[in-house]
């Protein structure tokens, strides 16, 4: 057998803290929503039961209101900055306040199909239609059909040059002090600058003072982002929630989320700037487009079934992005001012957008690229090991080592 994939499964043994996974020991010592989602595909495809777990552990965080925090704190841990303490939401087993990408419903379809255990999969269904409601209501009262981010670690990609604009505008001052700790377990050089970090706390100082309260937050939010990678893992794990309430016979529910999706896939489609072969997101404070050029303007590829001339613009982009990098895909486009190859969100290729991406050219019946893109990601790992993320032109592994998502998505490319 392969040993990266025992490798692969070891790691995951190994941040295992009890029916949930880590990220990575230290660096992430709690429970992250869409890792976990990611790591429960990688599980799903040789230990059902782990995977399962895995999703309703995460469910224990969901609130009230339907919303599945970013972060679970099932256990203390002083190794991470901002704890419970910092977030301040009150919640019976201690969460952040804010959310991540909806890859849960991905997961779940992909579990489910897997296992075919309904009794196991009917309830994770239910807390994953109370999210995607949450979704619409909170994050678009206007219903556009783009849902909206409120801080930039709801779209996972922290410090990504599409949030400078949009971030500048927060204030640097803070309530509760930053001690960060991240920068003693990972080179600073590779993370999120310090006045990023207090952007960031200021954000969660202003949310933890509207008591959490979504519509209050909406009304006082002083970062708001209509985003498209949001969108377009909402719009996909949609689909994958209609097939589950198709087959469960629950149409109602069906009707319903058929309706969300229409209005996401209508409101994506108009994202479209010829001029940049690509998507682009919306910041709803100043009503403009974003157009640093991210990865996110691509992953509507993975929810739209894009006319042969849209698809031919987007493959003809990614190719340019991707031409003389050793590890596709950059997050940044290559060169540009705000591109930096090892700081984290700003440039690196990480191993999870990758497996998005290749989702999406496979959807989009672009096999070429996507089997270039996983042989890149494959080679990328057993090279430099299950690092967080690779810096795209040397190919060296950054950021946190034994890194789940990272053993997850190589468990699927790998097979
Ligand atoms: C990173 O984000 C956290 C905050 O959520 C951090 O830097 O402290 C991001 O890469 C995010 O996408 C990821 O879910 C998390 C854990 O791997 O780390």
């Amino acid at each position: 057998m392969n040993m990266h994939i025992n490798e692969a499964k070891r790691i995951l043994v190994t941040n295992d803290r009890g029916g949930y996974t880590v990220p990575t020991d230290r660096l992430y010592p709690f429970q992250w929503n869409w890792d976990s989602a990611f790591v429960a595909m990688g599980f799903a495809l040789y230990d059902t039961d782990r995977a399962y777990r895995e999703l309703e552990r995460l469910v224990e965080g969901q609130w009230a209101d339907g919303m599945i925090p970013h972060i679970v704190f099932h256990q203390p841990s002083d190794s991470y900055f901002p704890g419970p303490n910092v977030w301040r939401t009150r919640h019976s087993i201690p969460t952040s306040g804010i959310t991540q990408p909806p890859v849960f419903a991905i997961a779940l379809r992909k579990l489910h199909e897997a296992s075919g255990d309904r009794t196991r999969t009917l309830p994770l269904y239910e807390a994953a239609l109370k999210w995607h409601r949450w979704w619409y209501s909170a994050r678009d009262p206007e219903g556009t059909g783009l849902v909206a981010l409120l801080h930039p670690w709801e779209s996972g990609s922290d410090n990504s040059p599409a949030w400078d604009v949009a971030l500048a505008r927060v204030p640097t001052t803070t309530d509760t002090p930053v001690v960060r700790k991240d920068t003693s377990h990972v080179n600073a050089d590779m993370r999120p600058r310090n006045e990023d970090y207090q952007r960031f706390i200021h954000l969660v100082d202003v949310y933890a003072a509207c008591e959490w309260n979504w519509a209050k937050q909406w009304e006082k939010a002083p970062f708001k982002v209509a985003e498209v990678q949001t969108t377009a893992i909402l719009l996909k794990a949609g689909e994958d929630l209609r097939a589950l309430a198709q087959e469960f016979g629950l149409l109602d529910d069906a009707a319903e989320i058929v309706a969300f999706n229409e209005k996401s896939r209508r409101a994506l489609l108009a994202q479209w700037r010829p001029a940049f072969s690509r998507f682009v997101s919306r910041d709803l404070v100043s009503g403009q487009d974003i157009e640093a050029p991210t990865h996110a303007g691509f992953l509507p590829l993975l929810a739209l079934d894009l006319s042969a001339d849209l698809a031919d613009a987007v493959v003809a982009e990614m190719q340019r992005w991707s031409d003389g990098m050793k590890v596709a895909f950059p997050t940044t486009k290559p060169y540009v001012d705000s591109f930096e190859a090892k700081r984290y969100w700003r440039g690196p290729s990480w191993a999870i957008i990758n497996w998005l991406l290749i989702e999406g050219l496979t959807r989009n019946s672009r096999a070429d690229m996507a089997e270039a893109l996983r042989l890149s990601t494959v080679r990328a790992i057993e090279t430099e090991g299950f690092a967080e993320y690779f810096d795209p032109i040397t190919g060296e592994g950054c950021g946190g080592l034994g890194f789940s998502w990272t053993a997850a998505a190589y468990l699927s490319l790998a097979a």
